[in-house]
């Protein structure tokens, strides 16, 4: 898997140069893909595929690919963080996470313009080349960085509305907020310890799963904000134990300040 994130992100980093001359199209409103993603992801799964034959895949951009055997799963996202990386900004990651039994097994999410790869493996802990990662020891709010990602142009008017009502409650409470648009690599800074804390909407399971198992292997909490499912609804709260509570209060304070304005 690592070697799959090298190779891709090899091949980002010489579209990452000449990002003026990509194909952009557009999925969405604002849902740009370019042939960089592309590229990408046909890296990743035929280098997974010569490692591991007849695993099955979930990509962004391709899809659902059945695989023979059935327990396995690679989840992937070839560039988390296609924004940015259109606008010439070197913040953006390859994604991709090994399910195994329908549980999160491993996860390696890989900062290609740092040169970071952030891994993982249920029991083995998370790491960043080799040092062991752990996250935040900070138990004030008030002093802690907080991560979260904002609705896009073309999300229902709700949920820019509800982003509104979080970031009115969240604002006061901590030492700053920091919004760099690649979610992948906010929960690979949460078990950095980078980020305190981390909390997005209506993710796709590719933007989270490799995080997932980066933070929990470093010692955080994840939940579902609202008490669901987090690989079906995408919707995320990850921090250390002691912010965890803290932040779900604040995320709480929000909805009740919504429901009351309703
Ligand atoms: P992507 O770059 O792979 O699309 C940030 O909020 C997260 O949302 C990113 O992980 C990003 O992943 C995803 N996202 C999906 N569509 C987006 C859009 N139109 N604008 C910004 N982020 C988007
Ligand atoms: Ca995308
Ligand atoms: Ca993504
Ligand atoms: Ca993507």
């Amino acid at each position: 898997m690592i070697a799959a994130a090298r190779a891709a992100g090899r091949s980002l980093a010489r579209d990452f140069g000449e990002v003026e001359n990509l194909q952009v199209s557009k999925k969405g409103p604002a849902d740009f893909v370019s042939n960089a993603d592309h590229r990408a992801e046909e890296i990743i799964y035929n280098s997974l595929t010569k490692a591991r034959p007849g695993y099955g895949f979930v990509m962004e951009e391709r899809g659902i690919v059945e695989g023979t055997d059935k327990s396995n799963k690679f989840i992937v996202d070839p560039l988390d963080g296609t924004l940015n990386f259109l606008h010439g900004q070197p913040h953006y990651a390859v994604s991709i996470a090994l399910e195994r039994e329908g549980k999160l097994l491993t996860g390696v999410v890989y900062d290609v313009a740092k040169n970071e790869i952030f891994w993982a493996e249920t029991g083995r802990g998370a790491w960043l080349e080799n040092r062991k990662l752990r996250v935040a020891a900070r138990t004030k709010l008030h002093e802690a960085v907080v991560a979260t990602g904002t609705p896009w142009h073309g999300k229902a008017e709700e949920k820019h509305t509800h982003f509104a009502r979080e970031m009115l409650a969240m604002t006061p409470a901590c030492a700053g907020i920091r919004r760099y648009g690649s979610a992948a690599l906010d929960l690979a800074y949460v078990a950095a310890g980078r980020f305190d804390g981390f909390w997005e909407r209506g993710l796709q399971p590719w933007d989270i799963a490799a995080g997932i198992v980066l933070v929990r292997e470093a010692g955080g909490t994840i939940t579902e904000i609202d008490g669901g499912d987090v690989m079906q609804t995408g919707s995320l709260l990850a921090a250390n134990e002691d912010l965890h509570p803290l932040i779900e209060k604040q995320l709480r304070h929000a909805a009740a300040f919504a429901r009351k304005a309703d």
